[in-house]
């Protein structure tokens, strides 16, 4: 009888000890769990603002510019950026009417276009340039010949870093005619990011 007793005593404490490893067990699976819930939603808050950073981003790179000059310009002593003052549109704030300069906020390839129109009496003498930080990218020329009321045109397709800057020259001793018709704009848009 009290062998027996002594089995089961044994028994239990097996029983007791096999059950109290299978709750520490239990108990590190939780912790285990908890922790990976807490790296998961560590990981979800994560890509949250990466999705918020990219809406951002999306949202910047709407750029598009147009403006036109408005009023004649030139001779000047210099070469002068010339000051499209009558912005018709400006999404994205890259062109300073008051400086006449796109000035890039995204890196990216654009688009550029600006049109000239020489004087609209006399002898023609215009020369404008398109220029990307000081160097000249694209030129339009009308200097010889009787005719009046001549436009030219030119563009360029611009790969640009953030604050790159590109405007339109005017030549030191050079004009251009403008009036409330608009003949002289500049353009540029953002194709896409890089
Ligand atoms: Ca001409």
């Amino acid at each position: 009888m009290r062998e027996k007793l002594a089995a089961m005593t044994q028994t239990q404490r097996r029983l007791e000890e096999t059950l109290g490893a299978a709750i520490a067990s239990m108990e590190a699976s939780v912790q285990s769990y908890k922790g990976e819930a807490e790296e998961l939603s560590k990981a979800n808050k994560n890509h949250d603002e990466q999705l918020k950073a990219l809406v951002h981003v999306t949202s910047a790179s709407k750029i598009a510019f147009t403006a036109a000059l408005g009023r004649s310009a030139g001779p000047f002593s210099q070469e002068t950026a010339l000051k499209y003052q009558r912005i018709l549109t400006n999404i994205g704030s890259g062109y300073n009417s008051y400086t006449g300069i796109f000035t890039a906020m995204v890196r990216g390839v654009y688009y550029f276009r600006y049109t000239m129109y020489n004087n609209n009496f006399g002898h023609p003498n215009s020369v404008v340039s398109l220029m990307k930080n000081g160097q000249m990218m694209v030129s339009t020329w009308d200097t010889e010949g009787a005719d009046v009321h001549d436009s030219a045109s030119n563009a360029a397709v611009l790969q640009l870093e953030v604050g790159d800057n590109v405007y339109v020259q005017l030549y030191r001793n050079r004009v251009v005619y403008d009036d409330s018709k608009y003949y002289n704009t500049f353009s540029g848009f953002l194709l896409f990011n890089l």
